[in-house]
Formats: structure tokens, C-alpha cells, sequence
């Protein structure tokens, strides 16, 4: 069975990891989205609601599996029997941290290789941080996030409320 890991912080998911999520799990035979900790980023969501949110979005695709993980994601790849990570690009900017946390992870399990889907053309401009910024001043996240998730972001984040 070829699985494939697609980690993220997804804080929140957005309808660009959905895109990615749709189109990776058409490329193996198991997809698991997993939620990690980019200690880089400080997180508005709880891992609880992170795990929930792509549940939700993902439950009309059979072959996706959200499970969350506190590790390396070399490490869990291992224990996954993972062929790939599946990683997004968006601009030449995601390019250098991805490429370099390509590397690292081929250092660290040279068993994996890392998958880079281009963004769907819509998704281009599309981020969790943006959603975050235009939920926390009330506007209109329509179009950003997956309609099952929306109301909840809102719920947590608008400040204007
Ligand atoms: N269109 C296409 N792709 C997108 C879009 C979009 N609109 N938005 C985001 N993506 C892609 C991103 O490029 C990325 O590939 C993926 O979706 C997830 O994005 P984020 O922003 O939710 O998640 P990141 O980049 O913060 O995730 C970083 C990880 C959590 C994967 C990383 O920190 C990690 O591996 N942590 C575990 C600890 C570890 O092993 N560290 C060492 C790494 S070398």
C-alpha cells in the first residue's frame, strides 16, 4: 500500500490544504493529513480543533486519515511505513523553507522523499494567516475555509463579536 503523509499546521485549514489534500489522495492509496507543531509559529488553534476541523472537511474522502503528532515528522513517517511527504507551493517564497525542510527530513529518513504539489491557481494568494487576520477584524472568510469549519473560526477568532 503506498501511503503518503501531508503535514502542516493547518491554523487554520484552509480551502488551498483542502485542494492539496483532494488532489494527494488520488496519488496514494492512503493519505494521512497530520497535524504538527511548526515551533516557528505560534498556534491560535488547539491541536483538538485542528484534528476536528479536517475531519469534518476530509469525511467524503475514504482514503484520508487525520491523526495528529507532538514529534519529528521523520520519525512518524517511519512509523507510518510512509513512501512520501506531501508538502504545497504556493510562490518561489514557500520554495526555500520547503526545499530546506526537504533535505533535513531526506537526512534524517532516507527512505522518504518529499512530493511537492503546485497550489491550484485560486489557492495562489491563500493562507492560514490571512484567514486569521480577516476573521479577527470580522470580515468575511466565505471562500477561504471550508464551509463546515467556517462558523467555528469565526466562533474563536472575531474580535468585533
Ligand atoms: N496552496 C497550496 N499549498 C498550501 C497553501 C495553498 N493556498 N497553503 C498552505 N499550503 C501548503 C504549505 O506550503 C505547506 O506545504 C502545507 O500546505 C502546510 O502549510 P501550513 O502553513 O499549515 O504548515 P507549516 O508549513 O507551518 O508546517 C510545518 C510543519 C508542521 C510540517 C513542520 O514544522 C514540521 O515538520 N514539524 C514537525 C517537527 C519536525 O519534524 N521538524 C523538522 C522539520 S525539517
Amino acid at each position: 500500500m503506498r501511503i503518503g503523509v501531508y503535514p502542516g499546521s493547518f491554523d487554520p485549514a484552509t480551502l488551498g490544504h483542502l485542494d492539496i489534500i483532494q488532489r494527494a489522495s488520488r496519488l496514494f492509496d492512503k493519505l494521512i493529513v497530520a497535524p504538527m507543531i511548526n515551533g516557528e509559529k505560534h498556534s491560535s488553534f488547539t491541536m483538538e480543533e485542528k484534528v476536528d476541523f479536517l475531519r469534518r472537511m476530509t469525511r467524503d474522502l475514504p482514503n484520508v486519515e487525520v491523526e495528529s503528532f507532538g514529534g519529528l515528522l521523520a520519525d512518524y513517517v517511519k512509523e507510518k511505513n510512509a513512501c512520501a511527504i506531501v508538502k504545497g507551493l504556493r510562490a518561489v517564497s514557500d520554495f526555500e523553507y520547503e526545499f530546506q525542510m526537504a533535505l533535513a527530513n531526506k537526512k534524517l529518513n532516507p527512505d522518504v522523499d518529499t512530493v511537492f504539489l503546485m497550489t491550484g491557481q485560486k489557492y495562489l494568494f491563500l493562507s492560514s494567516t490571512i484567514v486569521r487576520d480577516i476573521a479577527r477584524h470580522g470580515g468575511d472568510i466565505t471562500g477561504f475555509v471550508p464551509e463546515e469549519i467556517r462558523d467555528d473560526i469565526m466562533k474563536k477568532l472575531d474580535r468585533t463579536r
